[in-house]
Parts: structure tokens; C-alpha cells; sequence
């Protein structure tokens, strides 16, 4: 059994490891919903367990391996589970690390002074690094995935297969509606491929029944994707 540690409360970047723990079957146990997981969690970080202790969550202890790094996380499951091709390995880790960097530039939209401020403290900078996101990065990223889809078959980041990096943008996809719905809408009909793929990735059974699970979190004002109406007019 998996053991997943990520912070309580917030979907965050524990969410795309448990799309892909949902949609491959995997059994797992969520530390994030445990009474005491958040000890344990904190406990691990300070170095409580075997070998390399995690910087951050979220993280993975998979028998007697920790497992930090989202994208890693992803790439540690699915080369175990087989559940990419072992020569599609690196293709799906190069698209989950853009993913990640693509994390962190929307992150600090709402935080680009310093994550450990509150965004009350950084509003104007805020504005300022939204505007530019939205302007500038927001397309520049989405356009990279939409022409990754695009030059291969047009339904899978990985062609020909399905991969953990379709989960995962499908959750980049649904948490950028969730925070700039203005944008968003501006720019989904530059995206056909993407929203077509967000679509599917919906449909796909046990994510269908995940997302409409008690395990399923909502959005919320405390993980990457926050929606401030000041930051997308
Ligand atoms: N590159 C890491 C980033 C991990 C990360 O930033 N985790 C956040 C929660 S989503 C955290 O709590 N980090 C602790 C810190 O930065 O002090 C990943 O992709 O997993």
C-alpha cells in the first residue's frame, strides 16, 4: 500500500499524485485525511524515516522507499506499475517537469514576493506578476501543450498513450478555470486539443468516480490554484 503525505485541506500538488493513484487502482492510504497525518507528516520531513528525508510534501512512502518531487512521484509509480512504456519514460517526465515549472509560475501570481507572506501583504506586486502571467506566460505555456498535441495524435501528451501527464493537466486545466474563469474563457478556444483532452480525462471511469467521490477536494483559497477576481479582469 502507498502512503500518501500532503498537507491537509488543499488539493494542491497532492492532488496529481492521487489522480494517477485513482486511475491506475492503486491502493492507498491519504495521510492528508488521517487525524494524524499531518505529525507524521512533519515527523518524516525532520527526518524520522529511512533514508533521504523529503524537503516538502507533497511525498510518497512506497514499502521502503520515500518519494519526494511530484513529477518524480509520478515517474517512480508509473515506471513500477508499468503504466507508461519504458521507452515513453522520459517524454512523460520532460512533460510533468514543464507541468511543475508551469505550477510554480501560476502559484506566484498570487505570492510573488514570498510564500511564506500573506497575499494581503503582496496585492500590488500580485497584480502586476497576474497581469504579465496572463499576458504572457498563461498562453505561452498552454500553447506549448495544445502544439505538443497537435504534432503527435492529437489526444495524448504522450502520443499514442495515456499518462500521468494528461491527469495532471487536466487538473492544471480545471484549477485555471477555478482561479482566472475571465481568462480562461478568453483563451479556451486557442486550446481545442487541451479542453478536448480535460474532457476525456473526465470521462476516464475511475477518474469519473473519483471526482465525484467524498475524496475529491474542491478548490479552495489555500492551495496553487486561488481565485482573487482583482487578479483576472
Ligand atoms: N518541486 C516540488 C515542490 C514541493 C512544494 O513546493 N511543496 C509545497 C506544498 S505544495 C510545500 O509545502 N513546500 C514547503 C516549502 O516550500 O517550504 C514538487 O514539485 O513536489
Amino acid at each position: 500500500v502507498v502512503e500518501l503525505y500532503y498537507w491537509p485541506g488543499l488539493p494542491g500538488r497532492g492532488e496529481f499524485v492521487r489522480l494517477l493513484l485513482e486511475d491506475a487502482g492503486i491502493e492507498y492510504v491519504d495521510h492528508a485525511r488521517r487525524a494524524d497525518g499531518m505529525k507524521r507528516m512533519l515527523a518524516l520531513i525532520a527526518g524520522a524515516g529511512a533514508g533521504l528525508a523529503p524537503f516538502g510534501p507533497p511525498f510518497i512512502v512506497d514499502g521502503a522507499r520515500t518519494v519526494a518531487q511530484t513529477a518524480l512521484i509520478l515517474h517512480h509509480l508509473a515506471t513500477k506499475h508499468r503504466l507508461v512504456p519504458e521507452d515513453r519514460a522520459v517524454e512523460a517526465l520532460q512533460l510533468q517537469l514543464t507541468i511543475a515549472d508551469f505550477i510554480v509560475e501560476i502559484h506566484d501570481t498570487h505570492h510573488p514576493i514570498g510564500g511564506g507572506l500573506y497575499y494581503e501583504d503582496q496585492k500590488p506586486e500580485a497584480r502586476r506578476r497576474a497581469a504579465d502571467f496572463l499576458a504572457a506566460r498563461l498562453p505561452k505555456f498552454l500553447g506549448w501543450f495544445e502544439r505538443v498535441l497537435a504534432a503527435g495524435d492529437g489526444k495524448h501528451l504522450v502520443t499514442g498513450v495515456p499518462s500521468y501527464a494528461d491527469l495532471s493537466m487536466f487538473q492544471v486545466l480545471a484549477g485555471l478555470e477555478y482561479a482566472f474563469p475571465n481568462a480562461f474563457e478568453r483563451i479556451a478556444s486557442d486550446i481545442p486539443l487541451l479542453m478536448e483532452l480535460r474532457d476525456r480525462v473526465a470521462e476516464r471511469p475511475r477518474i469519473a468516480a473519483y471526482l465525484a467521490s467524498e475524496r475529491r477536494q474542491a478548490f479552495n483559497q489555500h492551495g496553487l490554484f486561488r481565485h482573487y477576481p482583482e487578479l483576472d479582469p
